[in-house]
């Protein structure tokens, strides 16, 4: 391959992956459940390939290569193009007010979950990762309490699932509730099996039990051999 060329699908999608990566998955599960053909190129972190700055230099993946030749970065904008380009898949409501009350339960995961996931990993301190898992408990009481009152909208049909069955918010967060996986085995957190977590737990054993998750669920060791890197102590 010459210094300006790339592998991509001529007239197609082009899904550049990784699959121990959260963020990919997010992709890849929205291509899966809108049934949108695709070529998948799966791209070696630890080793990446010359070309691939020519794709996204940020050097992360996902990135999607559309068939005009656009190329999109960022998971949840290559998802949420996914959900508009197939409306018939019904990923994402077309009522605007059941829009915004997803992107607040997607919101909530950004800012209350995702970012503790990583910092608990990090922290090697024991009273950091305490602090952190207190943190992380607290957004998920938070995050239970938005799945409960979810369920009682009319959109909810009383879940398991945030619009009942498997959807957009599944697509965007089910790669990162698999994560607690290397953080049980590194950092022994787990989610206690209270009232105040009843609603998350319900959503959880849902998740992990779709073929819709599972289909793209990396195996527990090699997810806790990729995360390793970011256990200083480990
Ligand atoms: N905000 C980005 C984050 C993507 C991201 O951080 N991907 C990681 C892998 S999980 C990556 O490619 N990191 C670059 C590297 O490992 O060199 C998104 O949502 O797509």
């Amino acid at each position: 391959m010459s210094t300006n060329e790339y592998p991509y699908e001529e007239n197609g999608y082009t899904l550049y992956s990784n699959r121990l990566c959260p963020y990919a998955q997010r992709a890849l599960r929205a291509f899966d459940i809108a049934q949108v053909p695709h070529k998948l190129v799966e791209i070696d972190l630890k080793n990446k390939p010359e070309w691939y700055h020519l794709v996204n230099p940020q050097l992360k993946v996902p990135a999607l290569r559309t068939p005009s030749g656009a190329i999109l970065i960022e998971s949840l904008v290559i998802a949420e193009f996914v959900a508009d380009q197939n409306p018939e898949a019904h990923l994402l409501s077309a009522d605007a007010t059941e829009r915004a009350q997803l992107r607040l339960f997607i919101e909530l995961f950004a800012t209350r979950y995702n970012p503790y996931i990583y910092r608990i990993l990090m922290a090697v301190d024991k009273e950091e990762q305490e602090k952190h898992k207190q943190t992380l408990l607290d957004g998920l009481k938070e995050i239970s309490k938005e799945l409960e009152r979810q369920w009682k909208r009319p959109s909810g049909k009383n879940g398991p699932f945030w619009y009942g069955q498997w959807g957009y918010a599944e697509v965007a967060q089910s790669s990162f509730v698999g994560l607690l996986v290397p953080l049980a085995h590194y950092r022994g957190f787990s989610v206690p099996e209270t009232k105040e977590f009843a609603a998350f737990n319900r959503w959880r054993q849902a998740i992990l039990q779709a073929p819709e998750f599972t289909k793209f669920k990396p195996e527990d060791q090699p997810l806790i051999d990729a995360y390793k890197k970011f256990v200083p102590d480990a």
